[in-house]
């Protein structure tokens, strides 16, 4: 590799890395980091901390001032080129007299989706995107972002703990607590990562969860309960606190009196419709949560994975045996035969205490199933299609 492409992959890294100090504060935006470079040295660095804030780009040229002239841009996403809560970064850039911008990732938002690139090049900016050799790496830092701005639904990450004997609680229902400490600590850092955490009223009757993150510092995510008709009782500690804290039912159809309940107590009440279970998550995602851990019970992480909704699952497996009649990871009927079961791939795993913490992707071909662009999100096919490509 030559000098020049070293200090790109440099300062594209430490761009990724100040991309990241964003996580769980920026949605409905996604994670930006950037670094201005020059004559060798970098002049200003950026990241976007939450809607409303400044872009990634604009915190960079502000500390770089005069120095931004002539230097090069490394910024993790395409920088935008409309009028939104601030305005556009490509401009800024052009005005600032930037010569070079190292981009890892077409913005696949419908309101960008290569106009920054258009604005820089018709500036005479050379825009490099290394032929897409970050793309894979910034596309997985915004898969949320991307997953949404692609089909209209939120990336849905299933959490679950079970025993070694792939057990979720024991015979009685008491599953207090399956995972160790140490996990319980990762699995708060999950929900501090995430904008919405979800969970089915089964689980709100017998487990009255609040989903707020207390091992580990960070915000509390919104929370979301998905029941047939809302019946939530209204004393449980999510509809108790959804002043505080954002709570959202969502129910195939409301029974009038519990929506009228839950109205009153502040919660958001959405009717997923006939759609269902994808129904909901389409508002989910309309209304900006778009990286969604579900914490849910057999029920729903086996509706969420039979159909198709499901794209990652991390499972904390304590060394414990539960027995026999003790339910399941999934409550979902099993296949007839090894070589039809569902085999994930991009398996992880690490150890957490006693425990391990598996990590892994549901395959393409089970995701694949409901991601015909919808909505007014997206028509988006094209520009993930292009972002996959390297751009
Ligand atoms: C950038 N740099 O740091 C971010 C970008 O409402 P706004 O003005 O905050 O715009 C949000 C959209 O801008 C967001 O959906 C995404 O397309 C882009 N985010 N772009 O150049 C940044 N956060
Ligand atoms: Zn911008």
């Amino acid at each position: 590799m030559d000098e020049d492409r070293r200090d790109d992959e440099r300062y594209m890294d430490e761009a990724f890395a100040l991309a990241e100090r964003g996580r769980g504060m920026t949605h409905p935006n996604p994670l930006v980091g950037a670094v201005l470079v020059r004559d060798g040295a970098v002049v200003g660095r950026g990241w976007h901390a939450g809607p409303g804030k400044s872009h990634a780009e604009a915190v960079a040229l502000r500390e770089a001032g005069p120095a931004a002239r002539g230097a090069t841009l490394y910024c993790t996403l395409e920088p935008c080129a409309h009028h939104g809560r601030t305005p556009p970064c490509a401009d800024a850039l052009v005005a600032a007299g930037v010569e070079r911008a190292v981009v890892a990732m077409g913005d696949p938002n419908p309101l960008v989706d290569g106009r920054g690139f258009d604005r820089l090049r018709g500036a005479g900016i050379a825009v490099d995107t290394g032929e897409g050799r970050w793309a894979a790496q910034a596309r997985g830092q915004n898969a949320a972002f991307v997953k949404a701005m692609s089909c209209g639904l939120p990336l849905v990450t299933c959490k679950s703990a079970v025993s070694l004997d792939g057990k979720v609680a024991a015979a009685g229902g008491d599953a207090r607590w399956i995972s160790g400490l140490e996990s319980r600590r990762l699995a708060h850092g999950l929900r501090a990562a995430a904008d919405a955490v979800m969970v089915g009223a089964g689980t709100v009757r017998r487990d009255d969860p609040a989903l707020t993150v207390r091992h580990v510092e960070g915000r509390d995510p919104a929370r979301v309960v998905v029941s047939r008709r809302g019946e939530i009782p209204v004393s449980c500690r999510l509809v108790a606190s959804a002043r505080q804290t954002r709570t959202i039912v969502l129910a195939e159809r409301f029974a009038p009196p519990a929506r009228a309940a839950l109205d009153a107590a502040g919660v958001e009440t959405l009717e997923m419709g006939d759609e269902g279970l994808a129904g909901g998550l389409r508002l989910l995602a309309a209304g900006g949560l778009f990286d969604v851990l579900c914490e849910g019970g057999p029920q729903l992480t086996g509706a969420l994975l039979a159909e198709g909704l499901a794209d990652r699952i991390v499972l904390f497996v304590a060394p414990l045996l539960v027995g026999r009649g003790a339910p399941d990871l999934l409550a979902a009927p099993a296949v007839t035969t090894i070589a039809a079961a569902t085999r994930l791939t991009g398996v992880t795993w690490e150890r957490a205490g006693d425990d391990i913490v598996l990590r892994a992707d549901m395959p393409a071909a089970v995701r694949s199933r409901d991601l015909r662009p919808q909505g007014d999100v997206v028509d988006r096919t094209e520009a993930v299609t292009r972002s996959e490509a390297g751009f």
